[in-house]
């Protein structure tokens, strides 16, 4: 959060008062984890109350008036204290002096026990739904290692431990557990190591490590989540994605879940709003972990008043916690050059220095710091629409004795501190709803990636991989080439390829683009052809690297194939699209097809080039946000017959769409459902649940026969709904169409493996001699002349 933790510990003590923001109060694999204890969420509540308390938006005029409200509050919550606005904590019997002081006050949360209630209420119904879940398949756990569904609840420290354990249990050759410490109370401090397997050349142990550490400050829950979400995505990205497969063979990553498991189990079990350690000072309790690391320790920032919330300790490294993570990072050398610790919130993303006023961090680091931290916040911002402030962290406040400024100072690596979701909140902040678990934790992979790129590679390769091309079409793509520890030669960027899987790599030069993306063309290519491709970039010095990085021994494919369209919606006008369903009950933003009016939520254009015209859930903008988007439930758009008989196993259903469904007060918690029919919609099949926001046209494709046979009587629908109160929901729909995806066969293909050579010809001589009725060419019954001259026309026109 922006408020410097020292400035509002001032405004505690000049209050007089206690609240629950203030102090006063190597590599073997899985490993044999202790019992550890869990509560039972249906029944347990943490002890601390509010009982007729509120959260209220004051102004205030004067400091008199300024210093009356500090008196009067259990707790600040804004994010920095002025005269001005300011929201604060305070029991309701003193709401009538406000009016006699004549400072005007808004109600924001009226109820403060019931509104905690609520938020506990929620995570405890969420854990039904996951233990249920966990019956239903008592393997789940086991089975996966990446577990998109275990993101939309926050976890208690045993769970978060053992979800952990099994990813080292079940990708052993790329993970492994590591107890790296234990904390004041003796609870053990766990790390996982992720890297490919050793290769030639190529051994673990010489690759670079990268560490993240969540949750130092035990009430930051989300932090714990992100880097969870980071350790199974890794892992389970290994084998299908080239650009992670690049990234673990390349590096090492090290994660520590929880660096404060203490704090972090009492904030589940006592006080939710927890901060520090739980070291017992004599008379209270607690060390602020992130003002206790040993560069520039005990300056600005970093109080030596041990009641409070940033106390710095009794001396730098003198808790367990912190020591434990020094010597994990110790422990690897020179090897060790990023790191990054995961904090929350505000949405920012801080580089070092930041222990004293006016500290000037020298270059080259400062501008090599603010160009990451900028392209890293870029990387978000483009993925999940979401803006996290690139900072020096000096400038948010001066804090001595942080995390980074150990990193960077003491050990030269590249060090970030993040402050995730939300963006503000008071101590609200630290408890967002969980559904800004997933989508916090999505878009902070892209930036991890990234990270790790910039902080480990010389300079980075990225490309979309082009999996089918138009058969005898040129088929432009894009090579993205990025400056990590060495700068790349713009004139280096080649495309190799061949036809077929045999045959040398032929070299294409690449033009830039610009932004550091280059283009060619992959060549035209019969029918069923597989293009095979990759990309090589090189440094100012000559260093070579390619992608995916094995280069020619694994290269990318493409398939190329014909694309006949049979059926295509634009939308510029009526094609028998209808609206409603016996079961919508949406109220507003029913769908309607109209050219949208653009809002944060809401596409501007259409997709069709050339149109203007599209489906979409009220498109008109509306007075505000959330004037026009869908409230109340669901809302039905289900298309005409589509043909997709002709085209049999063959067709494709091709769709454009618009979701979103990330801003309002409670975002992520609604979804799209396609569904697809094949009998005039009597029944259904679900084609995709949509929950992610692109806030962009996606185009989505599906081999309709891998849903329901195909028929002349398919019809599909969008249903589009909103249940959760106060989030908004937009989606829209254009450029449907059907497709024909494949290649005529060729009856001159006569060993079928789609492409026409030798070995055909050699397949027809031998049949013909053997009188093989597929040797008739023309089907007359007899072997001659003319089914010599069939075959070869069909064979030179293939
Ligand atoms: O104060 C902190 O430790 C971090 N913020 S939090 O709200 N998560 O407690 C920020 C530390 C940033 N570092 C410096 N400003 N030096
Ligand atoms: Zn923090």
């Amino acid at each position: 959060m922006r408020l410097s933790p020292k400035q509002s510990i001032h405004l505690f003590l000049a209050a007089g008062l206690l609240s629950g923001f203030s102090t006063s109060h190597a590599n073997a694999q899985p490993i044999a984890l202790p019992e550890m204890h869990r509560l039972d969420l249906q029944t347990f509540r943490p002890q601390e109350r509010y009982p007729n308390q509120s959260i209220i938006r004051v102004r205030t005029n004067s400091q008199a008036q300024l210093d009356a409200m500090l008196k009067l509050s259990e707790s600040v919550w804004s994010e920095r204290v002025g005269i001005g606005l300011l929201d604060v904590q305070i029991k309701r019997e003193y709401l009538p002096m406000l009016t006699k002081l004549a400072i005007p006050f808004e109600m924001m949360i009226e109820d403060l026990q019931a509104h905690t209630d609520a938020n506990w209420d929620r995570i405890a119904q969420l854990d039904k739904q996951a233990l249920e879940q966990l019956d239903h398949d008592q393997n789940q756990r086991g089975a996966s290692v990446h577990d998109e569904s275990w993101f939309s609840n926050y976890k208690q420290f045993a769970d978060v431990i053992s979800y952990f354990n099994n990813i080292a249990a079940v990708r052993p050759d790329l993970a492994s557990m590591a107890d790296v410490g234990d904390s004041i109370q003796s609870n053990d401090i766990y790390a996982i190591t992720i890297s490919g397997p050793d290769a030639p050349g190529n051994a673990r142990a010489d690759r670079p490590v990268v560490l993240w550490h969540g949750t130092t400050h035990a009430r930051e829950w989300v932090g714990t989540m992100a880097v969870s979400y980071l350790a199974s995505k890794f892992v389970d990205s290994y084998d299908t994605d080239p650009r992670v497969k690049d990234i673990l063979d390349s590096s090492r990553i090290v994660i520590v879940p929880v660096t404060n498991p203490d704090g972090y189990l009492f904030t589940w079990s006592d006080q939710r709003f927890w901060r520090k350690n739980r070291r017992n000072n004599g008379g209270s309790i607690g060390v602020d972990i992130n003002r206790n690391w040993g560069y520039e320790w005990g300056g600005e920032g970093a109080s030596t008043n041990p009641s409070d919330d940033t106390y710095r300790g009794a001396s730098a490294f003198s808790e367990p916690e912190t020591s434990a993570i020094r010597d994990l990072a110790l422990s690897y050398g020179d090897d060790l050059v990023a790191h990054i610790d995961y904090h929350t919130y505000s949405q920012l993303i801080l580089w070092p220095f930041g222990y004293a006023t006016g500290v000037i961090t020298p270059e080259p680091d400062r501008t090599f710091y603010d160009n990451l931290a900028t392209d890293l916040s870029n990387e978000i911002l483009s993925f999940s629409g979401v803006f996290y402030d690139p900072i020096q962290s000096v400038d948010l406040y001066p804090a001595a004795g942080d995390s980074s400024d150990w990193f960077y100072g003491q050990l030269g690596a590249k060090s970030l501190t993040f402050e995730l979701r939300p963006s503000s909140g008071g101590l609200d902040g630290f408890d967002p709803p969980p559904a800004t678990i997933l989508p916090t934790a999505q878009e902070n992979f892209e930036a991890a990636k990234l990270f790790v790129e910039r902080t480990t590679q010389l300079i980075s390769l990225s490309a979309d991989p082009i999996e089918f091309v138009s058969a005898n079409t040129p088929t432009p793509i894009t090579l993205t080439v990025l400056d990590g520890i060495a700068t790349h030669d713009t004139s280096s960027a080649t495309l190799l390829v061949r036809i077929g899987s045999s045959g040398i790599f032929i070299g294409v030069p690449m033009s830039s683009i610009g932004s550091g993306s280059y283009s060619a063309d992959l060549p035209p290519a019969p029918c069923n052809a597989a293009i095979e491709y990759y990309f090589e970039a090189s440094t100012t010095l000559g260093d070579t690297r390619a992608f995916p990085a094995s280069g020619g021994s694994s290269p990318l494919i493409a398939l190329a194939q014909e694309f006949n369209l049979i059926e295509l919606h634009t939308m510029e006008t009526d094609t028998g699209w209808t609206v409603g369903d016996a079961t919508d009950t949406a109220t507003t933003g029913v769908w309607n097809r109209m050219n949208p009016q653009a809002t944060d939520a809401q596409p501007e254009d259409d997709h069709t080039i050339d149109g203007t015209i599209c489906w979409v859930t009220d498109g008109n903008a509306g007075t505000g946000l959330g004037d026009r988007d869908i409230d109340g439930g669901a809302t039905t758009l289900t298309s005409p017959n589509l043909d997709a008989i002709a085209a049999g196993d063959s067709s494709e259903l091709i769709y454009w769409r618009w979701y979103s469904n990330n801003s309002g007060a409670s975002p992520n918690e609604d979804s799209m459902r396609v569904e697809i029919s094949n009998d005039i919609g009597h029944t259904w099949t679900l084609l995709e649940l949509v929950t992610e926001n692109t806030g962009q046209w996606t185009e989505k494709r599906f081999r309709i026969a891998d849903f329901v046979e195909p028929t002349d009587m398919v019809r599909v629908r969008f249903i589009a709904s909103d249940f959760g109160s106060g989030s908004i929901v937009e989606a829209g729909v254009d450029d449907l169409r059907i497709e024909s995806v494949g290649c005529p066969i060729n009856p001159a293909d006569l060993n079928n493996d789609g492409t026409l050579d030798f070995f055909d010809v050699s397949a027809f001589l031998s049949a013909f001699s053997a009188q093989n009725p597929i040797a008739d060419f023309n089907n007359d019954g007899v072997f001659n002349f003319f089914d010599v001259s069939a075959f070869l026309s069909a064979f030179s026109n293939g």
